[in-house]
Order: C-alpha cells, then sequence, then structure tokens
C-alpha cells in the first residue's frame, strides 16, 4: 500500500496541543506504547513502552538526551512495539544544542525493521529496511543546501547511507531549517495518512512510499569530531481514521498484521487505544478472503478437470 508522508517543522511554543483540523481525518486516539513524555520513567526508573540506550539518559523533569554535546557519544530509544496501524499521525518535540561554533552530527527519526542496533547513521545501524528521517547539522560533502538540512531515506536492507556524503545519492526529499540553539523546542509531525497539508505547518517535503507493517519506531543520535545536545521533549502518536476510508484503512491493518504473524498475545505487549476494535469485522473480512480464496481454488479445480475431459474426448 502506498502511503504519503509529510514532514512539518515548525519553531513553537512548548506544550502546544496538537491540531488536527483536517476535515478529513473522522477521528483520532493516542496510542500509549508510541508515546511518551514527562516524567519519562515509572517507579521502576523505566518505561514501559520504550528502552533507551548508548549513551542516553533520562531527566525526568525535562528531556530524554540522546548525546551530550561531547564527542563521539551515540544514544538511542526505540518503541517496544512494533507499529501495526497502516494510518497514524507523529508529534514529537526536541531541542539541538551546542556551544562550540560547530555542531554535529545530527539524529534520526526511524521506522524500521530492526531496532537497537548502534551504527553509523546518526547512531544507528547502516543498510536497515524502513525509513528514516535524519536531522542532520553538519555538511560532511561540499555543501548543497543550507544547514541544519532534514531528509528522508527509504532503506532496503542493502543501500547504504553513505554518510560522508550526507546521503545525496539516496534523498527522496529534504528542506533546511534552522532548528539549532533555539529557545524553544522545534515541533516535527510526519504524518502517514492520506490527508491534505496542514495549514499551520511548513511543509518539509511530502513523499510516496511503502511502509510495511510492524517496524519499530525509533531515535538514535550521534556525536563525531563535532558535538551537540540532541534532546528529545515528547512524542505523541495517533492512530487515525479517515472519514471515508478509516474502516477499511483499519480493516486492512490487523489483515496484514495477521499476514506477518505479528503475534498480539504475548510476544508484544499490545497498546491500549480507547476505541473499540471492531473485532467482528475483522473477523467478516478474513471470512470473506478466505471465502474468495476457497472459490478460486475449486475454479481452478473444475477448470483443469474440464481440460483434461476435452483432452480424452
Ligand atoms: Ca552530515
Amino acid at each position: 500500500m502506498l502511503i504519503h508522508l509529510l514532514l512539518a517543522v515548525v519553531n513553537c511554543q512548548p506544550n502546544d496541543a496538537p491540531l488536527f483540523d483536517d476535515p478529513l481525518i473522522k477521528s483520532t486516539h493516542e496510542l500509549q506504547a508510541f508515546s511518551f513524555q514527562p516524567p519519562y520513567v515509572e517507579d521502576s526508573l523505566r518505561n514501559r513502552w520504550w528502552k533507551f540506550g548508548g549513551d542516553a539518559f533520562v531527566n525526568v523533569n525535562e528531556y530524554i538526551r540522546l548525546t551530550r554535546d561531547t564527542q563521539s557519544q551515540s544514544g538511542w530509544l526505540w518503541s517496544n512495539t512494533p507499529m501495526y496501524y497502516s494510518s497514524w499521525i507523529v508529534e514529537f518535540e526536541f531541542k539541538v544544542q551546542h556551544e562550540g561554533a560547530l555542531s554535529g552530527d545530527g539524529f534520526a527519526f526511524w521506522v524500521t525493521k530492526e531496532k537497537e542496533i548502534q551504527g553509523p547513521v546518526f547512531g544507528s545501524k547502516d543498510n536497515f529496511e524502513g525509513l528514516g528521517i535524519f536531522f542532520d547539522t553538519y555538511a560532511n560533502s561540499r555543501v548543497r543546501h543550507s544547514y541544519p538540512y532534514v531528509m528522508a531515506m527509504m532503506g532496503d536492507g542493502k543501500t547504504s547511507y553513505d554518510h560522508d556524503f550526507d546521503g545525496n545519492s539516496v534523498e527522496l526529499g529534504g528542506c533546511s531549517h534552522d532548528f539549532r540553539n533555539q529557545e524553544n523546542p522545534t515541533r516535527a509531525r510526519l504524518e502517514l495518512t492520506s490527508v491534505h497539508d496542514p495549514s499551520q505547518w511548513i511543509q518539509c517535503f511530502k513523499i510516496e512510499q511503502k511502509i510495511p507493517l510492524n517496524y519499530f519506531l525509533g531515535f538514535t543520535a550521534a556525536t563525531g569530531g563535532v558535538s551537540s545536545k540532541h534532546d528529545l521533549i515528547y512524542t505523541k502518536t495517533y492512530a487515525v481514521t479517515l472519514e471515508k476510508s478509516g474502516e477499511e484503512n483499519r480493516q486492512k491493518s490487523y489483515a496484514s498484521s495477521s499476514d506477518n504473524k505479528f503475534d498480539t498475545s504475548n510476544q508484544y505487549n499490545k497498546p491500549p487505544v480507547t476505541e473499540k476494535k471492531g473485532t467482528s469485522g475483522v473477523q467478516m473480512f478474513i471470512y470473506l478472503v478466505l471465502i474468495a480464496i476457497v472459490a478460486y481454488v475449486g475454479f481452478v479445480i473444475y477448470r483443469t478437470s474440464q481440460q483434461k475431459s476435452n483432452k480424452r474426448f
């Protein structure tokens, strides 16, 4: 299934409520499994839905810091649960601050098959499968546009990001946006749904790509010879039901989940949702598919036997 991706980056006041003023959106509900906000951790000093590692650490009242403003850092934060909705919106606020003249390398937002593997692409592995959105603050190659630069890459598991050339050859879309050393956090919104462009936002890019279900959401950041503090303030993720095709999207999502052998019973913590999930509708959809397959197999057997009997006589 082809999906529109849209990223908007704005400088904004902290804690503004998210706006979904699109008439095509029938309803949204927040997915707790893909959201976080202060104090980030529970009594056990862990987060039930997210895991962090490398050089990342939590300041419970203010931020999750992926890297400090020192050289050769690498930190990560990944969702425990894979995303099994096909239409969703994620919004996150972040701050990138540095004291030296230069900042680097940047951070990434991921929707990928694998997680928690450190590497050279903003702290995560190269040759990844899935979507990477890179908030690149350092020009490693000849400058083609102003920095910081935000860009998207769709990884097929074989193609390299090529850090030394800032991913120039694999860029699907991007924009320049100065989010460094801003007084307020910068907010980004990524929409994996077919709604129109939000009016209050600056559109960074819009591309059409297929993103498989059951990929993990993550953030990683790295510093090299130059450095920055890469801080995440909050993330809120919403499942979206569209006006006309919402129920259809929901059913496709669940049907594809079973195709991918997603085990909702024990392999992962299933995220809580506030809406009724329409199980009977999903069952009906699966029954219809099974009936269609049975009918087709019956037709093939019938035609084969007819052809054989035609040859015989
Ligand atoms: Ca770079």
